[in-house]
């Protein structure tokens, strides 16, 4: 095939887009994960291949199977890309064209996410840059916290904590849901000491209403409570902090930076989660890091069950210096017993930050293909 290089508007020659891939898979998680939304025992994925040249960039979807946690979901994800999104996109398509050409769709942030990391990925791979050094990271490694599934009994639940900190992971995040919240918390906080950084999800499992009921979280000196209300009830959250003393933290609620920083004016919360699929990508992730460090206002980096492409990625961002509470960056034998990257081990409590070109990873492709369902070329570009 001819050499399609492009000038691009830096000056540099870069090699041009020649295909674009939607790849369906699947992968079985090590146990189920229950939330307030549901039980999860498996993953469907979608990841975004751009290839050009010899290089292939990535890109994880973060949406689930149903649209529980919030109103995207994996096949709406690969509809909105065909039908809107990939129509969009020209050869010489940059992650920052992308989300420009794209900001007029309306949500659907984790379709436009998986795309632009997919762009962002080739891009930096072609320049011989890490993702990390693109966003501005300053650590080498991060910190590992826990996301733990609501579990059967409080048995159950201190075996599982326990294997948790025997690994090495330096906070815990326990899951709830009404009727399943203020007694696991005491029995973890009881059992593991004072010492320990606890924390909660609720997954908007709560009204204002429960106010009282959450303020009785405020004796177990929690680190946060994420999300407690519903997404759209950004304000709720804010009369919710008058109720209650721990720090409310947001996760489904921000869905960009300028819903953060309406959030923090109105004291809706003081610690943010950032998922970049939620927020429609790495660019917009960024912007949120940096609007929080500027405000000197807390965060760290949610998690969505990815496979070692999207964890390597999160990493990048997690490293920028605004994370300074541990997220749910956690290795990859706690979701999978084989990953579709090298494995991403704790040592010493941290994931190390990849460095190589853009997320500093590759797939194993023998593998990938074992749990691939279909793969599907929807742009070619010939010259
Ligand atoms: O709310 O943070 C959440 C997983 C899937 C969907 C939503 C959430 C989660 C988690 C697990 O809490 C995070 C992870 O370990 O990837
Ligand atoms: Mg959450």
């Amino acid at each position: 095939m001819a050499a399609t290089r492009w000038l691009g508007r830096d000056g540099r020659w870069g090699e041009m887009i020649s295909e674009i891939r939607l790849r369906r898979a699947r992968i079985d998680l090590v146990s189920p994960f229950r939330t307030s939304f549901g039980v999860e025992t498996s993953r469907e994925l979608l990841y975004v291949e751009v290839s050009g040249e010899g290089t292939t960039g990535w890109g994880e979807c973060v949406a689930m199977s149903e649209p529980m946690y919030s109103s995207e979901y994996v096949d709406g994800c690969e509809s909105v890309l065909r039908r809107f999104m990939l129509p969009l996109m020209n050869r010489d398509t940059t992650a920052q064209s992308f989300a420009r050409a794209v900001s007029g769709i309306r949500g659907h942030y984790m379709a436009k996410a998986v795309l632009e990391t997919a762009l962002l990925d080739f891009q930096l791979r072609r320049d011989g840059v890490s993702l990390g050094t693109f966003l501005g990271a300053t650590q080498t490694r991060v910190r590992s916290g826990v996301s733990v599934g609501i579990q059967p009994s409080i048995d159950d639940l201190l075996r599982v904590v326990q294997g948790y900190l025997d690994d090495g992971y330096q906070r815990i995040k326990l899951k709830i849901e009404p009727g399943c919240d203020i007694e696991p918390v005491r029995a973890v906080r009881t059992t593991f000491g004072d010492e320990l950084l606890l924390q909660v999800d609720a997954n908007s499992a709560y009204q204002l209403s429960d106010a009282e009921h959450l303020a009785r979280l405020d004796e177990f000196d929690l680190l946060l409570i994420e999300q407690p209300l519903p997404e759209e009830q950004v304000a709720s959250h804010a009369q919710l902090s008058k109720v209650v003393r721990t720090p409310i933290c947001l996760d489904e609620s921000i869905l960009s930076a300028d819903v953060a920083r309406e959030a923090l004016d109105i004291g809706a919360c003081s610690i943010i989660n950032i998922k970049p699929g939620r927020v429609g990508g790495f660019l917009e992730a960024k912007k949120i890091h940096d609007l929080c460090y500027e405000r000197g206002v807390a965060v760290w980096c949610g998690g969505m069950l990815e496979t070692g492409i999207g964890r390597a990625a999160n990493l990048a961002l997690a490293a920028l210096p605004g994370f300074t509470l541990p997220g749910d960056t956690s290795a990859s034998s706690r979701y999978f017993t084989r990953d579709v990257t090298a494995p991403f081990v704790l040592r010493d409590g941290h994931l190390d930050v990849p460095t190589g070109p853009g997320i500093g990873i590759d797939p194993d492709t023998d593998y990938l293909d074992s749990i691939t369902s279909r793969s599907d070329k929807v742009l070619v570009c010939d010259e």
